[in-house]
């Protein structure tokens, strides 16, 4: 196993929608173990393959307090989706930032496993959110594109802020 270096905004490859799994092989099935390692260690309670720099879908996400419900989804395709809610989400592609999101409140949505077999999964709450901002990744989306363009332009004020402290840093 391994960990794997997350990209950050405004590194391009988080833009690249990523291409439908043919066969969950035992590559695929190392990735989603790294992938797993890498979400636990970040720590984050969700992650897509395009954040590792790997352009397929797959997401792996635990929104559990103990870290004991582990959730893979490859090639996830949203059946039905119900109502509306607002929530703040974050993410490790673009760290520190928190903002309100509104996404759909339920999603039913179909998936593989990490061993190829197929499953639907009814989530609401947290795990709703987290499920579309993985999927979000797959279509090369970040949360921070749903925010309004004077929100936006505060959101990358303190990401460049937060830029030239990390280089200072790695300077000293
Ligand atoms: O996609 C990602 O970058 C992971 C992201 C998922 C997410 C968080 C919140 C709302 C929607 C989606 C994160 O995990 S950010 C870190 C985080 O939320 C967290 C970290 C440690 C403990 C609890 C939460
Ligand atoms: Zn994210």
């Amino acid at each position: 196993m391994a960990i794997l270096d997350i990209l950050r905004y405004p590194d391009k490859r988080l833009r690249t929608v990523a291409k439908q799994v043919d066969t969950v092989d035992e590559t695929i099935k190392a990735l989603v173990e790294d992938m797993f390692e890498t979400m636990y260690e970040a720590p984050g309670i969700g992650l897509a393959a395009t954040q590792v720099d790997f352009h397929q879908q797959i997401i792996v996400i635990d929104v559990s307090e103990e870290k004991d419900q582990p959730l893979c989804l490859i090639n996830p395709e949203i059946l039905e989706e119900e109502g509306t809610e607002s929530c703040d989400e974050g993410c490790l592609s673009v760290p520190d930032i928190y903002e309100t999101v509104e996404r759909a409140e339920k999603v039913i949505v179909r998936a593989l496993d990490q061993n190829g077999d197929e499953y639907t999964l009814q989530a609401d709450g947290l795990l709703a959110v987290c499920i579309q901002h993985e999927m979000d990744h797959l279509k090369g989306r970040l949360f921070i594109d749903y925010l309004s363009p004077l929100k936006f332009q505060r959101v990358k004020k303190r990401l460049l802020k937060q830029q030239r402290e990390d280089q200072r840093q790695l300077v000293m």
